[in-house]
């Protein structure tokens, strides 16, 4: 597949133009056919995009979400837009509002959660309106003032609810709590799980993509769905879940991205005079994950692995998840040089049959290497994004100048995908997907 080569500045406007399109009012489609709705880190990653064309319009994509916040503190990870079909499972699917008594009522929602990214966006968010005027400093800082106890309650219930081993560790109860489906690491932990009747149902995905190879198959679906029964048997409560959940595993990469979103928020805290008490225990928090995500890692290549509670074994993939300490931080020097040497060679960037050098969501010499399926081998641009904006803040200028440069030649198509074929670059899966736009404006900006 050629570039076509828009210049920097094309692409921006057309970012900026796909984000507007994808406008539903007061919340941003993940994408316009197969994603109608909000996904809790897509509308995180959305208003990171937002924040250079409207620190306004992103504070009210984060408020829409935070306005489907559970009572238990839950950011569930799907707000769905009023009125609008063609996903499933759709509500009637969840049922949260019959079932979960920590659901709200003004809104329709799933019952599960997705990585939390929210501190990032939040911090971009005031980055981009110190560089305005007073009035627009003024949007954000009352957003501040209105969202920091929600913000506060969602950590909270992270650390509470979902460090179930007391480990630092978050431990998800289905794979889309990942926010990596069909990731390999999750295949074990998939494998065990016995899936009884599931009702009746039909997959709207297959509609929107081009060839169903690049969406997960009718066997993950099914355990996906039955997933859902179980936890609508337990009513969507926090410990019945922890007990009764067949799929109940230890994700090392959300544990490293709460780790770091936990500094991220005390550093928010710290500078914008919220409570000591909040900003002490956000530092808690993140020492305590970080320390569970180092506890993971083999001691000489720094990898980090998934635990997976119900056969009590760790599950080592050579996947994005095994990079968490480049998130959370944490190894010694030498083990993190390991890693990073790992992150950078023939494993991930540096493949000698790479189109471009960003990290493949699994590496291209692993047995579970699939070239266009999901998050079994393509790369994700909203990934390299994030390794990107981690490695500038930890002070390595030039890797983050390296994949940011190389995320923008991938998306310089104009096309947006929501993944791309790691050898030819190819665009697979939704086109026009708003947290590929949000990543390139963010990088323009
Ligand atoms: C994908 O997940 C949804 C389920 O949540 C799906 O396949 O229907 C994942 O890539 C997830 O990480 C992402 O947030 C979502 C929307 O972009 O799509
Ligand atoms: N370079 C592939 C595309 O974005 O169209």
């Amino acid at each position: 597949m050629p570039d076509r080569g828009f210049t920097p500045t094309q692409l921006a406007a057309r970012a900026a133009y796909l984000l507007r399109g994808n406008d539903l009012g007061t919340m941003t489609s993940a994408a316009p056919k197969l994603y109608p709705h909000m996904w809790s880190w897509d509308a995180a990653f959305v208003s990171i995009g937002l924040a250079p064309l409207s620190v306004e319009r992103a504070v009210v994509e984060l408020d829409t979400l935070l306005s489907a916040q559970w009572s238990n503190g839950m950011i569930p990870h799907i707000v769905f837009a009023g009125g609008v079909d063609g996903y499933f499972p759709g509500p009637s699917r969840w049922e949260v509002g019959r079932l979960a008594a920590h659901a709200p009522r003004e809104v329709q929602t799933s019952g599960i959660t997705q990585p939390p990214v929210h501190a990032i966006a939040v911090q971009r968010i005031l980055d981009h309106a110190r560089r305005h005027g007073r009035s627009t400093r003024a949007v954000a800082d009352e957003f501040l003032d209105r969202r920091w106890p929600d913000l506060m309650r969602w950590h909270r219930w992270l650390a509470r609810a979902r460090d179930i081993g007391g480990n630092g560790r978050i431990a998800i109860f289905h794979g889309w709590e990942s926010g990596m489906d069909n990731s390999p690491r999750w295949d074990t932990a998939y494998a065990n799980v016995a899936v009884d009747e599931v009702p009746a149902f039909r997959r709207e995905d297959l509609a929107h993509v081009a060839d169903p190879g690049e969406r997960p198959s009718d066997v993950e679906y099914a355990r996906y769905l039955w997933l859902l029964e179980e936890m609508k048997a337990a009513r969507y409560e926090d410990d019945v879940l922890a007990e009764t959940m067949s799929f109940a595993v230890e994700d090392i990469f959300v544990s490293a991205v709460f780790a770091l979103s936990c500094e991220v928020l005390a550093e928010i805290g710290e500078e914008e005079s919220r409570p000591h008490a909040d900003v002490r225990e956000l530092h808690e928090w993140a020492d305590r994950f970080r320390r569970g995500v180092v506890d993971s890692t083999d001691a000489r290549t720094g990898a980090a692995k998934d635990f997976d509670l119900r056969s009590g074994k760790w599950v080592a993939t050579d996947t994005l998840a095994m990079f968490a300490p480049l998130l959370s931080g944490g190894l010694d020097r030498r083990t993190e040089r390991a890693l990073l040497r790992t992150f950078e060679g023939p494993k991930f960037c540096g493949h000698p049959d790479l189109r471009y050098a960003v990290p493949p969501s699994t590496s291209p010499v692993s047995l579970d290497f699939r070239s266009r399926e999901y998050w079994r081998g393509p790369v994700w641009p909203v990934m390299t994004w994030l390794f990107s904006w981690v490695f500038a803040r930890r002070g390595w200028v030039e890797r983050a100048n390296t994949l940011r440069a190389e995320g923008l030649r991938q998306a310089s198509g104009g096309s947006f995908a929501e993944y791309y074929e790691p050898f030819t670059g190819e665009p697979l899966g939704s086109m026009q997907q708003s947290w590929t736009a949000a990543a390139v404006l963010d990088w323009l900006g």
